[in-house]
């Protein structure tokens, strides 16, 4: 079997997306993920220019060693666009092998080992009688998990809060949009937008919360002892994990649960993390963690230390990631959550797709391969449209994360 072409497709159904197509000598063709949010167009380029043309030819059943080809092969390796490029080749080349076998991709990884799949809603507001009114519109729609994120008094920016009541997307045309921030108010206002949201719906449901890199390990120990009460699910990137030591710190203090990596992109983001039990749930999602290939075995490892996933699913991954995600959770042992942010109905005029959300749970269907196709007479209708990320700075006017 051999691989004859390879190409990209950009196309912007309401939001960006990157999709990479393999084509072999079989007449089956797979498809990956590429998309890296506001950054779309290094991924493409770096396929389109590097990797198509060393593509071509080899025998795509050699999944392991294609993929190191192009990550050990590689000087210079790892960051997020050459991984986000490397994810998006093995992912297409899982679907072949899949496809070749007429089998859908998680009897691959180890068969079913659970029937449906655990996913957490978003839900947020800009106030705390707004936030809990859609906390209760997710438990209605059947969601037994909810990320809560809140408008902070005094601060005209919070992440993860729609504008104008509109879905939430971060990516904005034009220039990146400086937004405004202020940890202390943060800290003094946000547990008890938990305490509230306990008392209004009980214990049952569980409750999720992202930090975004925003505290210093010190606050973000503060913050995790003062969620304690309110038994969280987890708090998610709760400092800025460049420093993977700066967790100790969070562990010391707390037993709230730790979910870390949606930006991470090798296993060696995690080895201190996992070495020392410092975390509890992985993020780090196919498209941006090197593919089904690296993910197992990241995921191996951390089953090791009694940590589970729970894959990053932003609207900003495309349909192709969610599915893969879906096999690879129904074939793991040490599966925690999917996140699950539902894509604008306009997304299924391009990709057509195999799974469903029902009463909290998700089910993905027997289709061979990954199961998603691509429209790409419906792709050519979206064309890119350049969409930046947010940047971030102090009250002061201090440059921060986002
Ligand atoms: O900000 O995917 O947990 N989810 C997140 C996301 C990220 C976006 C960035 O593109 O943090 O909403
Ligand atoms: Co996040």
């Amino acid at each position: 079997m051999k691989i004859t072409d390879a190409k990209v497709i950009i196309c912007s159904p309401g939001r960006n997306f990157v999709t990479l197509k393999i084509y072999t000598d079989q007449g089956i063709y797979g498809l990956g993920d590429a998309t890296l949010n506001g950054m779309e167009k290094s991924v493409a380029t770096y396929l389109t220019d590097y990797c198509i043309p060393a593509l071509i030819g080899k025998d795509p059943r050699n999944i392991e060693d294609i993929w190191h080809y192009f990550y050990r092969g590689v000087y210079w390796r790892r960051g997020a666009v050459s991984m986000c490029a490397v994810s998006a080749i093995d992912m297409a080349l899982w679907d072949i092998k899949a496809k070749t076998l007429n089998t859908p991709l998680y009897n691959l990884l180890g068969g079913r080992s659970r029937d449906k799949i655990l996913v957490y809603a978003h839900s947020n507001g800009a106030n705390i009688d707004e936030t809990i009114e859609n906390v209760g519109k997710k438990i209605d729609e059947g969601y037994k998990a909810v990320r809560v994120q809140c408008g902070i008094p005094g601060l005209s920016d919070a992440y993860g809060v729609a504008k104008e009541k509109k879905s939430y997307e971060p990516a904005h045309k034009g220039l990146p949009p400086e937004e405004k921030w202020d940890t202390s108010l943060y800290l003094n206002f946000i547990p008890g937008v938990f305490e509230k949201i306990r008392e209004v719906y009980g214990s049952d449901v569980h409750l999720l919360h992202d930090v975004h890199h925003r505290c210093t390990p010190v606050e973000a120990a503060r913050l995790a002892k003062e969620l304690e009460p309110f038994h969280l699910f987890w708090i998610e990137d709760p400092v800025a994990c460049e420093l993977q030591e700066s967790l100790r710190l969070i562990r010391q203090h707390s037993t709230t649960p730790i979910a870390i990596g949606e930006v991470f992109n090798t296993v060696y983001d995690y080895t201190l993390l996992f070495t020392e039990q410092l975390i509890d749930y992985i993020r780090m999602p196919l498209s941006h963690g090197g593919g089904i290939t690296h993910l197992q075995k990241v995921a191996a490892f951390a089953s090791f230390y009694h940590i589970a996933t729970g894959f990053h699913g932003a609207t900003d991954l495309s349909p192709i990631t969610l599915a893969a995600a879906l096999h690879f959770n129904t074939a793991i042992n040490n599966f925690g959550i999917q996140e699950y942010m539902p894509h604008q109905k306009i997304v299924n005029e391009v990709f057509k797709i195999n799974y469903k959300f029902e009463n909290g749970f998700m089910y993905i269907d027997d289709s061979p391969g990954i199961g998603v196709d691509i429209d790409e007479t419906a792709a050519a209708r979206f064309p890119y449209v350049t969409a930046r990320l947010p940047v971030n700075r102090k009250s002061d006017g201090t440059m921060f994360n986002w």
